[in-house]
């Protein structure tokens, strides 16, 4: 496996390099979480200091380098909506941005905003211990020196902590071998190559049709066939963008008040009232449109087996009908779990890609990988020689990146055990017995089941509001009381338990790391109602923390 250096895109100032010191707040992360936190603290007159990994800002933007790296959520809905003239000055230039689209925009907002004065790249936060007396939280990094910070945010990223499948013999490879999460910044030459993906989520299914008009043979090593919808036009409609820009505020709104964080045209009525003639127009004018919106085609789709299995039987004639060999077409087609419990996938041509000679689909569930070997991948059907391995295995979601830091609250207890059997948190927002720390897109919070950026810009603004509170009052702390806490945890648990989604393994509840605790982490309330809830508990006077002096 290459590990590629960082490469900054902007360097560092160097006065901002590992100079210790003391901050009013800590953010971990320069991803479009970190960059607005910062840029609201410093809105608030707080001394703030962004520490990061990357060569770069874009959080998990900047790592996911793999050929076909885009958004699956339109762009001019996944971006900031805090600025008027950001949002007027911006152009995208598809309908759905580009991994280099999105970095650019970061880019162009970091300097906008005058934000990298208080960015340190390269640089990663290892441990962070809450010290009582000074009412502080102590951060410590792989590049020396400590900071001292009253607050301590994590803008880690709900998909950053990539994951390598535990497969004998991996690191004997000697071919090359990339992580589609840690992509190297140099050009990966796939011209010739005998070349491996293992993985059919989103990145595989990007990845795999662009790395097939190069390489001389792709395999694809599937073992949970996804449910795939085609992006549909790739080109963003002008006169749509201007629409959008005229009235752009009140857009923002409606994203704010939806259920995902994108405005789709929502049907209240329900799947198992309509005829199937009617469903399948429904679905029919969904898939044509492309994207996501297809999952609110109706409103029981993700709470009514009946409901979700004629959607999924609609996915399955779609592949039958693209994919030329049966057998192959019944192999990617996916059963047993409902459409959108495991992340939907938004493809550009996958299943075609399936038509050609040099593409072969092997399904691990059959034929599984028994070894990786110096020179390619043993099945029980052989050794297959290679020169490229693409591990699109996804990631350790929602907590990866939070348990990665060893992080000691009151009395040095460690988040790692407290979190041993999963995650609890207050709003996913806050830990009892860690006072001062906020965790952005958190656990409990409807994060990975939101368009990230709306749910970001609320979190950034709520903790913003309580830190501007506990200043406005002379206090020092916030931190979750164990009562509220535990009652959020069970609120999250039972609206879930009310949906399909439980039922399915997933990433959304740890399932594909081994080891990793069986908890649904999502809040699936949807966007609007959490955002009421965290209103109403701000508006109580931050009803469920204790706040101190
Ligand atoms: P995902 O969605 O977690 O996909 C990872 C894929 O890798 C998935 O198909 C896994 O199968 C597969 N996988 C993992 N380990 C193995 C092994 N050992 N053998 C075979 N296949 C394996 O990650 P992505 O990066 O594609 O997408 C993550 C999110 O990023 C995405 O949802 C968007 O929000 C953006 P499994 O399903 O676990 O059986």
């Amino acid at each position: 496996m290459s590990h590629p250096k960082p490469q900054p895109s902007v360097a560092a100032p160097a006065a901002a390099a590992s100079v210790p010191g003391r901050f009013d707040a800590v953010v971990v992360g320069a991803g479009f979480a970190g960059l607005y936190m910062l840029h609201r603290l410093r809105g608030l007159g707080l001394m703030a200091r962004v520490i990061e990994a990357g060569g770069g800002v874009g959080g998990t933007w900047y790592w996911n380098r793999y050929p076909g790296a885009r958004c699956d959520t339109e762009s001019m809905g996944y971006s900031f909506g805090f600025d008027e003239a950001l949002q007027q000055e911006w152009q995208w230039s598809e309908r759905y941005a580009t991994r280099a689209e999105i970095c650019r925009y970061l880019d162009h907002v970091a300097d906008r905003f005058d934000l990298r004065r208080d960015i340190q790249l390269g640089t990663r936060v290892t441990t962070a211990v809450w010290d009582e007396a000074a009412r502080a939280w102590t951060v410590g990094t792989d590049r020396g020196a400590a900071l001292t910070a009253a607050h301590l945010v994590m803008a880690s990223g709900c998909l950053s902590s990539w994951s390598l499948p535990d497969i004998p013999g991996r690191e004997s490879f000697r071919g090359v071998a990339h992580h589609t999460g840690n992509w190297p910044h140099e050009q990966v030459d796939f011209a010739g190559k005998r070349v491996a993906v293992i993985g059919t989520g989103s990145s595989g299914v990007q990845a795999i049709p662009l790395i097939a008009q190069e390489a001389a043979h792709v395999t694809v090593f599937q073992r949970t066939p996804s449910f795939s919808v085609p992006a549909g036009p790739l080109e963003l409609d002008p006169a749509l963008e201007l629409e959008l820009k005229a009235r752009y505020a009140a857009y923002r709104e409606e994203q704010r008040s939806s259920l995902f964080g994108v405005p789709f045209p929502a049907n209240e009525q329900t799947a198992v009232a309509a005829t199937p003639e009617e469903r399948e127009r429904e679905y029919a004018a969904r898939w044509r449109t492309g994207g996501i919106g297809i999952l609110v085609a109706y409103a029981d789709l993700l709470t009514d087996r009946v409901a979700s299995e004629s959607i999924a039987e609609f996915f399955r004639d779609r592949i039958r009908e693209t994919v030329q060999d049966p057998a192959v077409a019944e192999r990617l087609c996916p059963r047993g779990y409902a459409p959108g419990t495991k992340r939907l996938v938004v493809d550009i041509e996958y299943y075609e890609t399936y038509n050609r000679d040099n593409v072969t689909l092997v399904d691990v569930r059959e034929t599984p990988i028994l070894e990786i070997t110096p020179t390619g991948i043993r099945t029980a059907e052989g050794e297959l020689v290679l020169d490229v391995i693409v591990y699109a295995t996804g990631f350790d979601a929602m907590t990866g990146a939070l348990l990665k830091v060893d992080i000691r609250g009151r009395d040095g207890v460690s988040l790692r055990d407290v979190w041993a059997d999963g995650p609890r948190a207050y709003l996913g927002v806050a830990i009892a017995g860690f006072p001062n720390l906020f965790t952005i897109t958190g656990p409990g919070s409807p994060s990975v089941l939101s368009n990230v950026v709306v749910s970001i810009e609320q979190h950034v603004e709520w903790i913003a509001d309580l830190l501007a509170a506990l200043r406005d009052r002379g206090l020092a702390t916030a931190e979750a009381t164990p009562e509220a806490q535990q009652e959020w945890v069970e609120h999250v648990g039972a609206v879930a338990q009310a949906t399909l989604f439980p039922a399915t393994p997933a990433w959304y509840s740890g399932s594909n790391i081994a080891g990793k605790p069986r908890v649904f982490m999502p809040y699936v309330g949807g966007v609007g109602v959490y955002r009421d809830e965290c209103a109403a508990i701000a508006a109580q006077g931050y009803a469920g923390f204790a706040l101190a002096r």
